[in-house]
């Protein structure tokens, strides 16, 4: 009998893939390669500071610490140069860049803010998988028909984060449209932003490998006329 042999070993593939593969079992929190932005950079107040963990609470490792975890991370300390990033408000378009180095599966994102009126309100998100803005291909992200995100005020000193969910997508590059803050009226400000990754993309990969081993096995015993 072929048949169970086969159902065994896909079964048996896809257990071990599952089961070799735990770092990519739960959603985490995705660190970007990189971000640009078409705002004139306040001196000082780094692009980088963004996203290089630079005034959490905590810090943590990209693609590995779980989702779960982001709301134990704090922003510890106000605007200040060497923890966030500020950006001159004098174009129309307001726009962050972040590219995740190759095409990731993101769901989500986390907003440190700063706790003034230069933090960033309302905004918009993009996939992109190229990081030109302007040339179309570019999906907007949300969720049941809500395309505009909202972070809040802060007025604490220790600065608890904001997440944001969207629909699941596969993308290199997202572009962040920042479409308001809270009321400066030069200075747009933030302190780091990272990203979800989902559940699904992790495990796709596993059971298509798997499903295929099974596949092989059930030809080759066909092809053969082998009857194991
Ligand atoms: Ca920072």
């Amino acid at each position: 009998m072929k048949t169970p042999l086969t159902v065994t070993l896909g079964i048996t593939s896809l257990l071990l893939t599952l089961g070799s593969s735990p770092a990519h079992a739960v959603s985490t929190i995705l660190r970007p390669n990189s971000v640009t932005s078409n705002l004139t950079v306040i001196e000082g107040f780094s692009l980088d500071n963004l996203i290089n963990q630079s005034g959490l609470s905590r810090s943590y490792t990209s693609g590995v610490t779980p989702w779960s975890e982001v709301n134990t991370i704090t922003a510890t300390s106000r605007e200040v140069r060497r923890n966030t990033w500020a950006g001159q408000l004098t174009s129309q378009s307001r726009r962050l860049t972040f590219d995740l180095g190759r095409r990731r599966g993101i769901q989500g994102l986390a907003l440190w803010n700063v706790n003034t009126n230069d933090s960033i309100n309302q905004f918009e998100l993009y996939a992109d998988n190229d990081n030109d803005f302007n040339n179309g291909g570019t999906t907007r992200l949300g969720m049941n028909g809500n395309f505009t995100f909202s972070a809040p005020v802060r007025t604490d000193t220790t600065l608890s984060v904001d997440t944001f969910s969207f629909t699941a997508t596969e993308t290199r590059y997202v572009h962040l449209n920042i479409l308001s803050n809270h009321g400066t009226a030069e200075i747009v400000a933030t302190s780091e932003i990272a990203f979800r990754t989902p559940l699904e993309f992790g495990h796709l990969p596993g059971i298509i490998f798997a499903v295929s081993l099974g596949y092989i096995h059930y030809f080759r015993n066909k092809r053969g006329g082998k009857d194991k």
